[in-house]
């Protein structure tokens, strides 16, 4: 068998992206980013996800892989040497799979864009909205390291990402996701020290927080 082919299809701020790139990194498969102008999309992004047109697209020899989880699952079950992200016994792993559904629709860039794209009244719904949310996915994750127990799997790959914008929400926002769930902040800054998939896949709190200024004022908010 010839070297895989990985190439991710991505934009740098994408949690979707960030996914992806800390899967294949979990598996230790070789890969290469391509950046993605969102507002001027190249020919392959187009050609490769014709349905939606979003960023990350996965592609594997040549065979394009759309949607983050459906790339998350399908690396898993590429790359199954080194062991799966989901637990072995069937009921729970229907338990992974319905929290990284649950925060998959409610810890989104759109979730995130109530607060950092909106001011005042909307942006406290926004907020509120977030946090409990936020809050649900703490009772669930409790006392454990990660969500997947002792070891780190489907669901954190699923939500790790959104702790990279967790400091451009909080400066725009004026709130504190450290003082409101201190379990899940202590769980993003675990994942971030003691796994590399992430530390090397997440960018620079600042660096999101400024790319989030720059939205906001090409969308006239302030
Ligand atoms: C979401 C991808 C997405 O929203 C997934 O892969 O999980 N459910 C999908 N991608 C955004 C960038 S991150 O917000 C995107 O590509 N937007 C471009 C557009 O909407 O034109």
């Amino acid at each position: 068998m010839g070297k895989d082919n990985v190439v991710v299809l991505d934009f740098w701020a994408s949690p979707y992206g960030m996914r992806t790139k800390i899967a294949l990194a979990e598996k230790g498969v070789e890969f290469e980013t391509r950046q993605e102008d969102l507002w001027n999309k190249s020919e392959l992004l187009l050609k490769s996800n014709p349905v939606h047109k979003k960023v990350p697209v996965l592609i594997h020899d040549d065979k394009p892989i759309c949607e983050s989880l459906v790339q998350v699952q399908y690396i898993d079950e590429t790359w199954s040497k080194t062991g799966s992200f989901f637990p072995s016994d069937p009921y729970q792993r229907s338990q992974a799979r319905f929290w990284a559904d649950y925060a998959d629709k409610k810890v989104s860039f759109e979730a995130g864009r109530k607060i950092w794209g909106t001011k005042g009244e909307e942006q406290e719904q926004g907020k509120k909205e977030l946090l409990e949310s936020l809050k649900v996915l703490e009772t669930e994750l409790g006392d454990k390291a990660y969500f997947g127990g002792d070891s780190f799997g489907y669901v954190d790959i699923t939500l790790v990402p959104f702790y990279s914008w967790f400091y451009a929400l909080e400066k725009v926002g004026n709130f504190s996701v450290e003082s409101e769930c201190p379990k899940l902040f202590a769980w993003g800054k675990r994942c971030l020290l003691e796994r590399e998939s992430v530390s090397k896949s997440l960018p620079e709190p600042e660096k999101v927080y400024r790319q989030v200024l720059k939205l906001r004022k090409l969308f006239g908010i302030e």
